[in-house]
């Protein structure tokens, strides 16, 4: 969506002593889309996991030597985790990381001090309902040789959830190394469906990476070795599922592609070659009320969508799934199918909007971006207040609020809260030179609905530049320490991200 770089924001410097990959000149469609293993099919009794993270080596394309990073199972993409709500769940988080990072750390950022070991990891279950001492919070890490189990209880509805890394101050360079998998939770309400399942239901994950010509990823730097953190970047590769632009078979029919964006900070849009719609059945948090046709998906970091493809009227056909003007996967279609067609569901499910009228509190949270000058830098922030600061948003056990957020930057930030689910109100356009001059709101056009897709539980809004967003939101399940953060990995490092407490 939207990758404007301001002027005054710090370039990604490339380090031109370091010969860099330029993937557009690989043969693209040359590896197959790798399908990661399902771990688990929670039953009625309480079922447990462990999940190892280690460094490996593995392929991100057949002409480039094998990668350095770090992963949650033995290949590039960690295992898919299956759950059914309403059967609670526990993970064995393991950290056999070795004890040196191998990417760049910035040890001016808040939680990076250099008396901190270098390699910590938390584990954070990404619109997982948890308690907060098993959200992965932040200031939770632990580090190589030890290990952390965390309760899932599962009581909320069937979901495209994931799992990342969330580790202060380093998870955008936890989450470039690998740190990242599928968390598909799942009820009888989906199962009533009978969408497609078994191999015609894949993980879609999508993210972008630099590498050097050895194949080694590259993660740019300022160029300032004191301060070397940069705002965002786009990257020159991506990857599906762990692979540079591959391809995959499919049949002549309908598939369920389950999508997630782990991109650090690039935006996609989605489109097929074919000039169809893509069909969207649900998002964050579960199912829409209604399949929804998107001729192009503009999709975040952190963002899901669910997806369908039919590809029962292209058989024999090569079929591109692009992001922008790139084909990143090739779909080879059949000649035939053996299984039966699913069909496309017309009404999921009633999803009744909260009214505004629920809400007793309306909060206002500015999106705001500063020169720092002592850092000679960019940073972002919440309401203008660092992370270690003070709470000051406390919302009561099973209160609704409308947050407002009041975008003042120049760019669209993918905004996360942890523990809730939330609908989108509206958006709309505002003077941001009045609001900073005068801390004056003059309105400068009518508010505007959420598009069709947006329509279900969300847990990631796109707030995009000059305009508030409102969202309304039930603050349910657990009180404690949670936080909410821009999803844009380098923003929330630098200082997009702030705690929130649920109090009784
Ligand atoms: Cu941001």
């Amino acid at each position: 969506m939207n990758m404007g770089q301001t002027m005054h924001k710090t370039p990604a410097a490339p380090d031109h002593t370091v010969p860099m990959l330029h993937s557009l000149e690989l043969m693209p469609f040359v590896d197959a889309m790798p399908v990661p293993p399902s771990l688990l099919k929670a039953t009625a009794s309480h079922a447990s996991l462990r999940i190892a993270m280690r460094e490996i080596h593995a392929k991100v394309h057949r002409d480039v030597p094998a990668t350095r990073m770090w992963s949650y199972g033995p290949e590039a993409l960690g295992p898919v985790i299956e759950a059914r709500s309403g059967h609670p769940m526990s993970v064995q988080w393991v950290n056999n990381l070795p004890v040196k990072h191998f990417l760049p750390i910035d040890h001016s950022l808040h939680g990076c001090g250099r008396d901190i070991p270098d390699v910590r990891t938390c584990v954070h279950v990404h619109g997982a309902r948890v308690p907060t001492k098993d959200d992965g919070h932040p200031e939770d890490w632990f580090t190589p040789g030890n290990s952390r189990t965390s309760h899932y209880p599962l009581e909320q509805e069937s979901a495209t959830l994931w799992f990342h890394d969330h580790a202060m101050g380093i998870n955008r360079l936890n989450h470039y190394a690998g740190l990242f998998g599928m968390f598909w939770l799942r009820d009888e309400q989906e199962d009533a469906l009978h969408l497609p399942n078994g191999k015609y239901e894949l993980p879609l994950v999508l993210y972008d990476r630099d590498f050097t010509t050895d194949g080694q990823l590259f993660y740019p730097t300022s160029g300032d070795p004191e301060h070397p953190w940069v705002s965002e970047f786009t990257a020159d590769a991506i990857l599906v599922n762990g692979k540079i632009r591959p391809y995959l078979e499919v049949e002549p029919r309908l598939y369920r592609f389950r999508t997630v964006v782990a991109a650090n900070s690039r935006f996609f849009g989605l489109t097929l070659s074919t000039g169809a719609s893509l069909v969207q059945i649900g998002s964050d948090q579960g199912l829409l009320s209604a399949a929804v046709e998107v001729p192009r998906l503009n999709i975040a970091p952190g963002e899901r969508a669910d997806l369908l493809i039919d590809f029962s009227k292209h058989a024999g056909e090569k079929i591109h799934l692009r992001t922008g003007a790139l084909d990143i996967l090739e779909f080879r279609v059949a000649a035939r199918t053996g299984a039966p067609v699913a069909s496309l569901p017309n009404n999921i499910r009633s999803i009744p909007r909260t009214p505004e009228t629920a809400a007793t509190v309306t909060r206002t949270i500015t999106l705001n971006e500063y020169q720092d000058k002592a850092q000679n830098s960019m940073l972002m922030l919440l309401n203008r207040k660092h992370w270690h600061e003070p709470v000051t948003e406390r919302p009561r056990l099973n209160s609704t609020e409308i947050w407002e957020f009041v975008n003042q930057t120049e760019d669209t930030h993918p905004m996360h809260l942890h523990l809730v689910r939330f609908q989108i109100l509206d958006r709309r356009p505002f003077d941001t030179f009045q609001y900073l001059m005068q801390k004056e709101m003059r309105f400068q056009g009518p508010a505007e609905a959420p598009a069709p897709n947006e329509q279900g539980w969300k847990d990631i809004v796109h707030c995009p530049p000059g305009m508030v967003t409102r969202i309304i939101v039930k603050f349910e399940g657990y009180t404690g320490d949670y936080l909410y953060h821009c999803h844009i990995l380098e923003h929330e490092a630098n200082d997009m991200m702030r705690p929130f407490e649920v109090i009784a």
